[in-house]
């Protein structure tokens, strides 16, 4: 099949134009013409005007749009393909033809895709009083696709791993992600396509606002606090990690060599936490009343995000001028909070202060305007005695006080992670610090959910960080280190295994301690040995000291016998659990009773899943990091094998297959990965093949960062053969080595040294050329 990618300069590659988000025409008559016989399907932006035969076994077809829309939305489609269809019709009675096109043997796999669509289309209705505004809205999912979905007008195009699922192919992650990059695409229609950006340096105007329309839409049709959590450690995972390093910009971005170089988790992820902070500070209501405020203001042009914050405080009458520094200035606030509880007034007092750490090309920061969502608990019984309130911090710091407090309270700051800052452990007068105490009071009672989380979170941050200090002292850890738990952990850690009360996908979040992305954000030096050792260490611990307690949840989640399968949040919830206690279980040393009786539960598991890919994904990963010399190799080898049979071809389930080997956690990994691109399945040229692999290892901290470099010069070596082939993906592999300053000395030489050698390569892309310049800088 043949399709176009235009998004964002790509359009000057097909005719000459005024190829500019600025430059808005109407399309009205595309012509297609192909072989009938190889490309029976043509397709483009609107609506189908005429279509016939034009002899010698071609064939036509004409395409009208009548949206006026800039180049980087057009797009063509030809070949063979099979579609699931569907209708809509729209809050004014306009009835829509929907299609799902896919390679013929994949049309099994398309109805997850339409049905979210017409979730989407009815959601924004409702929570905005959106239309479509056409009679088609045609999606095809193609299989060698850099991004992953397009919103080209009236015809989106897709990579078909966010397309395409079935319960024996997708885990539950993939069906809830594909749910939201459908509404993504689809939210575009408005947010994107009907009021455009003016220029590309605007992107967040209509990446940030839709991330925080998919993620709005995900939080009212599924669970809020659950996929609060998922965009929080994304954010923090990956913006925050980019806001430390060399490619550090603001969400408007003030300069690019390669614009697709800006398609940043800044642009959308910390995007769409700006725009929620206007929902934060307008509320609900508010925010509403200003998003229908900009559409009607600027409905068929292409605009600025000063715009978008002009209707937001012309409808809301307040003052958002200060608020314009969350796009100019670059960089992760900390936010520092001092509390002091006056008895005799019964006046509680919170100090919040900001600072803003220098990124490139700006050395001092003015402060933001800050939304701190603010709730206050009894110190002794838990009670919410002040519900939440916005305090909005304008000043480097200032002291919010709250009244009419008879007793003692402890805050739960920045509930919801109210703005995308750092929150600096809270002082308390009187007391050092957050005590492990307090965390375990927060973990135990907040009524926020998320802060709830985030105290379980920020618990077993510490020890993990202590652990791996310690570890560095005393020259490296042990092989099967266990370590001393303090009281307060294991006794929250407890809780929450056995409070069947919890939403179970809040329970397993609240389980898995801190990812090691999250973590050495916390350290001077990121010492990616004893970090991991300590992970795992802390990991193994609460293996065996919660054992039996892990053994009845995994025993008492089991799928209920007969049971149809069923992706709803119950059940997603019950798998999330459950995987997550098999997780635990497989922690346990290999040789010891409970560690072999939890690699017989993974094997029954996996033998078991063959009609459900989240618990068989699931129980292959415990599996598949068990080293050689292990009791279970032979259960590891077993399960290689078998997956990839039943794989039966199959792409999607075959790149999961490479994913979970090229991100095992086991020793010689890189030797693996190396083994893994000779396989005869690996591709250098399949956009999402390449990635399972070689982008899926770079992410390993522990491995891709062996002392050595190793590693580094294998994944220099595999830069300079993409960059040939896919700038784009090219440019995205050399951001693995961005981090170079936060590793020690030798470390950050072997990295600089393959920026510089790739930096040097004759010919190499804009893109690659660009990521490595900055990084050097
Ligand atoms: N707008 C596209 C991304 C285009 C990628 C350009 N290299 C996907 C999205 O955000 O919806
Ligand atoms: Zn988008």
């Amino acid at each position: 099949m043949f399709c176009t990618q235009c998004e964002a300069e790509g359009f000057r590659r097909i005719t000459y134009y005024y190829d500019r988000p600025d430059v808005m025409a109407t399309f009205s008559r595309v012509r297609l013409e192909a072989g009938k016989e190889s490309y029976p399907v043509l397709l483009s932006n609107g609506n189908k005007l005429e279509h016939g035969d034009c002899g010698g076994g071609r064939h036509f077809a004409v395409w009208e749009d009548p949206y006026p829309k800039p180049s980087y939305l057009f797009a063509l489609v030809a070949g063979d393909l099979g579609k699931v269809s569907g209708t809509f019709q729209t809050a004014s009675g306009r009835q829509v033809e929907l299609n799902v096109y896919s390679e013929k043997e994949n049309v099994d796999q398309c109805d997850h895709a339409l049905a979210s669509l017409i979730k989407s289309m009815q959601w924004d209705e409702e929570r905005f009083g959106l239309e479509y505004d056409l009679s088609l809205y045609n999606i095809v999912a193609v299989n060698d696709f850099n991004m992953g979905a397009m919103e080209n007008k009236g015809l989106n195009i897709f990579n078909t791993a966010l397309t395409l699922a079935k319960p024996s192919t997708a885990t539950d992650d993939n069906y809830e992600r594909i749910e939201s990059v459908i509404g993504h695409e689809y939210f575009h229609n408005w947010s994107g396509n009907r009021v455009t950006c003016r220029d590309w340096f605007q992107l967040t105007l209509k990446e940030g606002l839709t991330v925080f329309r998919d993620q709005e839409f995900s939080s009212d049709v599924g669970s809020r606090p659950v996929v609060r959590i998922e965009n929080v450690k994304s954010v923090r995972g990956r913006q925050f990690i980019e806001d430390a390093g060399p490619m550090s910009h603001p969400i408007r971005p003030e300069s690019y060599i390669a614009m697709d170089n800006f398609y940043t988790s800044t642009v959308y992820e910390k995007g769409a936490e700006v725009i929620r902070m206007y929902m934060t500070l307008v509320g609900k209501d508010g925010f509403r009343r200003g998003l229908t405020e900009y559409f009607k203001r600027h409905d068929g042009a292409a605009v600025t995000c000063d715009d978008f914050r002009a209707a937001m405080a012309d409808a809301n009458g307040v003052d958002l001028a200060q608020f314009e520094r969350w796009y100019t200035q670059a960089g992760t606030p900390v936010l520092t909070a001092a509390g002091a509880y006056d008895a005799a007034a019964g006046v509680y007092s919170l100090t919040l202060s900001q600072a803003c750490p220098p990124t490139p090309g700006q050395a001092a920061k003015e402060p933001f305007h800050i939304p701190v969502v603010v709730g206050l608990l009894d110190a002794e019984s838990g009670a919410e005695v002040v519900a939440s309130r916005t305090l909005e911090l304008r000043e480097a710091s200032q002291t919010f006080t709250f009244d009419g407090l008879p007793a003692p309270v402890v805050p739960s700051i920045l509930r919801g992670f109210s703005a995308p800052v750092k929150l600096a452990p809270v002082k308390l007068v009187h007391e050092p610090a957050l005590t492990d105490d307090t965390l375990a009071f927060l973990a135990a009672h907040d009524t926020d959910a998320f802060n709830r989380w985030e105290a379980g979170q920020a618990l077993g941050a510490k020890l993990v960080l202590d652990t791996a200090s310690a570890f560095a002292a005393a020259g490296g850890a042990k092989p099967d280190a266990a370590v001393e738990l303090p009281a307060p952990f294991l006794a929250a850690f407890r809780s929450t295994l056995s409070d069947a009360s919890l939403d179970p996908s809040l329970r397993a979040y609240a389980l898995v301690l801190p990812p090691l992305s999250e973590l050495s954000q916390a350290m001077a030096v990121i010492d990616p040995t004893n970090l991991p050792a300590a992970r795992r260490a802390v990991r193994r611990s609460l293996a065996l000291a919660c054992e039996q307690e892990l053994v009845a949840l995994y025993d008492s989640l089991a799928p209920p016998p007969g049971a149809p399968f069923s992706v709803d949040g119950a059940e997603i919830g019950r798998r999330r659990l459950r995987n997550c206690a098999l997780g635990y279980l497989c922690s346990l040393p290999d040789g010891s009773p409970g560690g072999r009786d939890a690699v017989a539960r993974a094997k029954a598991q996996f033998d078991a899943s063959a009609g459900c890919m989240t618990d068989r994904l699931a129980a292959f990963s415990c599996l598949v990091g068990k080293p050689d010399d292990s009791p279970a190799a032979a259960e590891r080898a077993a399960a290689v094998a078998a997956f990839h049979e039943a794989a039966g071809g199959d792409a999607l389930v075959v790149n999961k297959w490479f994913m979970t080997q090229a991100t095992a956690d086991r020793a010689g990994l890189l030797d693996d990965v190396k083994a893994l691109v000779q396989h005869p399945d690996f591709s250098w040229t399949n956009p999402n093949r390449l990635r399972s692999v070689v982008s899926a290892f770079a992410s390993s901290m522990e491995h891709f960062h062996a002392p050595g470099g190793a590693a580094y010069a294998w994944l220099g070596d595999a830069i300079e053969k993409v960059d040939k082939i896919n700038p784009q993906v090219a440019s995205r592999l050399a951001g693995a080595f961005a981090l170079h300053k936060r590793y020690d000395a030798e470390r950050g030489e072997l990295m600089r040294a393959q920026l510089s050698r790739i930096k040097a390569l004759p010919g190499l892309s804009k893109d690659t050329f660009e990521v490595c310049a900055r990084s050097l800088a």
